[in-house]
């Protein structure tokens, strides 16, 4: 009985540790960030997710533990975009937009923006965090990307809609008969996005955060 009690008290240790569902951060366990329910980047020693982006095997779901896919959904990270949980009286429905939940958990279209250089992260308190470098917004960037390509319906690099950073870019090219795209960041040499000249520059535009 005692023993059963001890194994409770650490699953629950292991599940508080590894359920925070954090999005778009930097697992010091894993050394990647979860960037979607199901994608991880590899981080830079400045813990920003950067590179390919990889998928987890079907089936599996991106976490911050060492194995960085499992088939747990409790260990899932990531997923508390567009989520009412009855505790937190909102939910965020982009990296920088939240809007507010109603007594029955729906979101409503009461919608609201986060100021520049915020980002949206669900947690009790504020919706809008600043963000440090772009990370821990608690929806996926990578969500926005292939609406915005269907939209540009055009091969080229475009200003990252949700990042007012600046330091992440959109790659949009033809896939079959469709539209998608890729989310680089720019380097740490020439970290900005400037949208005037679609390229990467040393000195951050006036109008990033
Ligand atoms: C990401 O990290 C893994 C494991 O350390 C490594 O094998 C892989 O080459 C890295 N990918 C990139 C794009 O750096
Ligand atoms: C995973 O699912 C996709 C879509 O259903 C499928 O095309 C792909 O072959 C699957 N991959 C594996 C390894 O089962
Ligand atoms: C943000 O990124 C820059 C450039 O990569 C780096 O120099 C800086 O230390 C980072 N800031 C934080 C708080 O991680
Ligand atoms: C982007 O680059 C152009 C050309 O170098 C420059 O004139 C412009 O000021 C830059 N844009 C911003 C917002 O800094
Ligand atoms: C998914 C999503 O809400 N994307 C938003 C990104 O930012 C643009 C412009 O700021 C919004 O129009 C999109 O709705």
């Amino acid at each position: 009985m005692q023993c059963h009690l001890l194994l409770l008290v650490f699953s629950l240790g292991i599940l508080v540790k590894y359920s925070q569902a954090d999005c778009n951060i930097c697992s010091s366990e894993s050394n990647v960030a979860c960037v979607s329910e199901n994608q991880y980047q590899n981080c830079t020693a400045n813990a920003i997710p950067t590179g390919t982006v990889y998928t987890c095997p079907n089936n599996t779901y991106c976490s911050a533990m060492p194995e960085k896919c499992t088939a747990n959904e409790a260990f899932a990270s990531c997923n508390d975009c567009k989520k009412c949980d009855g505790v937190v009286p909102f939910a965020c429905t982009s990296p920088t937009t939240f809007a507010l939940c109603n007594a029955v958990n729906e979101i409503t279209s009461y919608e609201f923006s986060c100021l520049t250089g915020e980002v949206c992260l669900s947690q009790i308190g504020n919706p809008c965090v600043a963000s440090v470098n772009g990370t821990g917004a608690s929806c996926s960037y990578y969500a926005v990307v292939d609406d915005l390509c269907t939209q540009k319906a055009s091969t080229g690099r475009y200003p990252h809609p949700n990042d007012s950073s600046c330091l992440k870019y959109v790659y949009c090219f033809r896939k079959g008969s469709s539209w998608s795209g890729n989310i680089w960041q720019c380097p740490s040499s020439k970290p900005y996005f400037n949208a005037t000249t679609s390229s990467c520059v040393a000195t951050k535009p006036a109008t990033c955060a």
